[in-house]
């Protein structure tokens, strides 16, 4: 089995997806993968009680207990890495990784990012899309490298800007098509992954 763990800070729709995805598309059964847990660095995480309810693993590791970023990394490492994941898929997660923990996870650390890399990195991607007058934005699956926004794109989906477009009216459309492409994108890899279903 490949287990799978989900990493968010809040509602946790994309997470949502993934879990619907693996459910729907018997990712069990066809390509031994599982979804084992969701952790999150806020204990108010909307996601949280539903991937419980769900049956999944929820953990809660709280950024502001730890002293340091390393520090805080190193617990997360520790938390993930008792569920041996094949793949860690971070999905709105807000904190930025130090490299030593994407250096652990090297080649099974993916991420989903709300514009079309490389234009707009980091935060408030939307507005700033808008601000300049983009007449096109969308989202981006990537595998995670320890420069931030930066690594190899594994998909990518292409929304129109309207005219009268606020930030929240093109997050919402953006957000649909992350629904789409990211359980699309961890199918494709997960069937690309060596050695193969059953036993689940
Ligand atoms: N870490 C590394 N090393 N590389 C990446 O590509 C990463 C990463 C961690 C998260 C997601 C990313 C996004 O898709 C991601 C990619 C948070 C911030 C940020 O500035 C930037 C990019 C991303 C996620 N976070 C602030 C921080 O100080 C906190 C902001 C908040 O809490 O609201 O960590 O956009
Ligand atoms: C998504 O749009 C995701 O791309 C974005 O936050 C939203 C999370 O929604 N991620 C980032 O901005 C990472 N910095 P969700 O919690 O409902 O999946």
């Amino acid at each position: 089995m490949k287990p799978i763990v989900i990493l968010i800070s809040g509602a946790g729709s994309n997470m949502t997806s993934i879990v619907q995805a693996a459910q729907q598309r018997r990712w069990a059964e066809r390509l031994g993968a599982k979804v084992v847990a969701v952790v999150s660095n806020r204990p108010d995480a909307e996601g949280l009680a539903w991937a419980r309810a769900q049956g999944i693993e929820g953990v809660v590791l709280d950024h502001k207990a730890f002293a340091s970023r390393e520090a805080f990394d190193a617990q997360l490492q520790t938390e993930i890495d008792c569920f041996e994941p094949s793949l860690v898929v971070l999905a709105g997660f807000m904190r930025i990784l130090t490299s030593g923990f994407v250096q652990h996870y090297q080649g099974r650390l993916i991420n989903i990012h709300p514009s079309l890399l490389p234009a707009f990195g980091g935060l408030n991607t939307h507005q700033r899309a808008i601000d300049i007058g983009c007449r096109f934005a969308g989202a981006t699956v990537h595998q995670v490298t320890a420069d931030l926004d930066h690594g190899p794109i594994l998909a990518q989906a292409v929304v129109p800007v309207l005219p009268h477009d606020t930030a929240q009216s093109l997050a919402a459309r953006v957000l649909t098509q992350e629904h789409l492409i990211y359980p699309q994108a961890i199918e494709a890899w997960l069937s690309k992954q060596p050695s193969a279903a059953s036993n689940a």
